[in-house]
């Protein structure tokens, strides 16, 4: 649209974070990619992504917890706007976050792309293909349809903010029960991992106006 002013950019970033996108106009998308803190912050930075969650998946025990896996893999699950961003842009950046080609030492970390309908399962296996094609190597990623999410427990949702107590608690305070969804709170935690331009992180803080020890601790995560 050209609006670089940030009167004009403020509300739409917040205003998406306060009151969510409809899910109509969203998509979801399901990876494991070992443990699941880093692709938290690694998909929460990018522009498109609505929202992110750390979770259980891929296996058929019924309540699975962190100390309680069973067949479970631990995974995150992104929200994202198809107009801005397509499934093969986050394939994309799913292989090329982890280490897809060697077996995972435990099912808890294995790769896998748990598809959420027919497309996304063909695109995968495309994707994958590609891959191994791409770089003579075989992928041990799995492709399988997505059963059932189920949510991580809260201290590992946006872990890397949490890690710096002072900002993690701070945005708490401030969203509550949304933190977890939050659209903010998902670039910042991906902001604190070192992911994102300048531009885009001066655009975040400055429609913020955090405190000044909260704002300095996490500009410290900043490389
Ligand atoms: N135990 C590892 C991975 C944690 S992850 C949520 C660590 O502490 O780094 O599985």
């Amino acid at each position: 649209m050209g609006h670089s002013d940030r009167d004009v950019a403020e509300p739409s970033v917040l205003e998406r974070s306060a009151n969510g996108v409809p899910p109509s106009e969203t998509e979801t998308a399901t990876f494991g990619m070992g443990c699941f803190w880093g692709p938290d912050a690694r998909f929460g930075a990018m522009e498109g992504v609505v929202r992110t969650r750390v979770g259980y998946a891929g296996g058929t025990a019924s309540d699975p917890s962190y100390y309680s896996l069973g067949d479970h893999t631990e995974v995150v699950q992104v929200e994202y706007d198809p107009s801005e961003l397509s499934y093969d842009d986050l394939l994309e950046v799913c292989w090329a976050n982890h280490d897809w080609a060697s077996a995972a030492p435990k099912r808890q970390y294995r790769s896998v792309v748990l598809a959420h309908d027919e497309h996304q399962r063909v695109a995968a296996e495309r994707h994958r293909t590609a891959l191994e094609e791409r770089t003579g190597r075989s992928a041990a990623t799995d492709i399988e349809p997505l059963d059932r999410f189920f949510l991580a427990e809260d201290f590992h949702q946006k872990y890397e903010l949490r890690s710096t107590p002072v900002v993690g608690d701070e945005l708490e305070d401030r969203y509550g029960n949304d933190f977890v969804d939050s659209t903010v709170v998902a670039r910042l935690n991906g902001f604190a991992a070192g992911h994102g331009e300048p531009t885009q992180r001066n655009e975040v803080l400055a429609a913020l106006e955090l405190p000044p020890m909260v704002l300095s601790e996490l500009q410290r995560r900043f490389c």
